[in-house]
């Protein structure tokens, strides 16, 4: 009782759960659940991306695309570290990705058709996950919410550089001004789903506020990711594919229109453009890599025996 007296208190004070703290295993499992889908979804994020890196324009643009995809994996390790401080194990949590037992975000399911693909990404999709990681970076689990700042500041980087590719290349040709509108016409939507649910039907998002796991609803942050984007698309010169689109005096906000949820859940359940081959790539790359894992495993042994 006096435990889990002491942890509403730390909650409501807005102060940190620490690893060594008692937590009650509702919140603990909710924790998991969503640090791995969160650490999952940097890993499975890295091969949209990744596979355009051989085939980047210039050397330029191919060291940047490099740079991005590998602080992917590095976000992905420290989540995946944030998960193992509450007693989660790291070949458990693959078992459960690879065996399609653990969801990732749906955006990734989708192909990048062109190069202007890596230029939405960064612009939409990390913007995206800006605002949805930002408010996270306040969440009430201690290590969660530090790794989250580290990440929060290298996704503005990303965001910035989609922004400015976007941008040469809304300067450019005709060819590629087209390849920059119908990669928005196809990236939109599927964004404002990596916000989850409507409040409604998401049956995660009233235990996760009052844990203060969560800092908003997913409406709230998807609101915000809306206005946020209207001035950058306009900027930028293109149109964003919704024609319900229209600023709201009333509510301060703009409105949009309605989002295709079947097609959200259709996705999230494995029936997406990309699931099987991004999950199928993942479980490969894991093959392909029992060997270092038992190289390491072989080392720190011999060193124990040495110690
Ligand atoms: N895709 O009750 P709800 C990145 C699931 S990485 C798939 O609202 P919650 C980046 C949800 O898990 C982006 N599944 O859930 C990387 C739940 O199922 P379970 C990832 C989704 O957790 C590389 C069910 O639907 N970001 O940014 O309260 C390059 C009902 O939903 C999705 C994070 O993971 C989805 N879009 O709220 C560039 C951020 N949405 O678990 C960028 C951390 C919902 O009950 N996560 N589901 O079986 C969160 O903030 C929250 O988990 C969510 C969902 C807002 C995503």
């Amino acid at each position: 009782m006096d435990l889990e007296r002491e942890f509403e208190r730390v909650v409501a004070a807005d102060h940190r759960i620490e690893p060594r703290d008692w937590m009650p295993e509702g919140y603990r499992k909710t924790l998991v659940r969503q640090i791995a889908q969160h650490a999952h979804s940097e890993i499975i994020g890295m091969q949209p991306e990744g596979d355009w890196i051989s085939r980047a324009p210039s050397l330029r643009r191919k060291a940047i695309l490099l740079a991005k995809v590998q602080d992917e994996a590095g976000h992905g390790l420290y989540l995946y570290a944030a998960a193992e401080t509450l007693g989660a194990d790291r070949d458990d949590l693959t078992a459960r990705l690879v065996e399609g037992r653990q969801k990732y975000s749906s955006i990734f399911n989708y192909p990048t058709l062109t190069f202007a693909d890596v230029g939405v990404i960064g612009w939409l999709v990390d913007g995206a996950a800006i605002c949805n990681q930002v408010p996270l970076c306040r969440t009430s689990y201690g290590p969660y919410a530090r790794a989250m700042i580290r990440i929060c500041k290298e996704e503005s980087f990303h965001q910035r550089q989609g922004y400015e590719l976007l941008m040469t290349m809304m300067r450019g040709t005709r060819a590629q001004r087209d390849m920059v509108r119908d990669a928005v016409d196809r990236w939109w939507w599927p964004a404002l789903m990596m916000f989850g649910p409507p409040d409604e039907e998401s049956a995660n998002t009233e235990r996760s506020l009052a844990w203060r796991i969560k800092r908003h609803t997913n409406d709230e942050l998807r609101q915000r990711f809306v206005d946020m984007s209207v001035p950058q698309a306009e900027k930028l010169g293109v149109t964003l594919p919704d024609p319900k689109l229209a600023w709201n005096a009333e509510r301060g906000h703009y409105d949009f229109g309605e989002i295709d949820w079947a097609e959200f859940w259709r996705v999230v359940k494995g029936d997406g453009p990309c699931n099987a081959q991004r999950v199928a790539h993942r479980r490969e790359a894991h093959e392909d890599g029992a060997w270092v894992r038992e190289a390491a495993a072989a080392y720190a042994a011999m060193r124990e025996r040495a110690a």
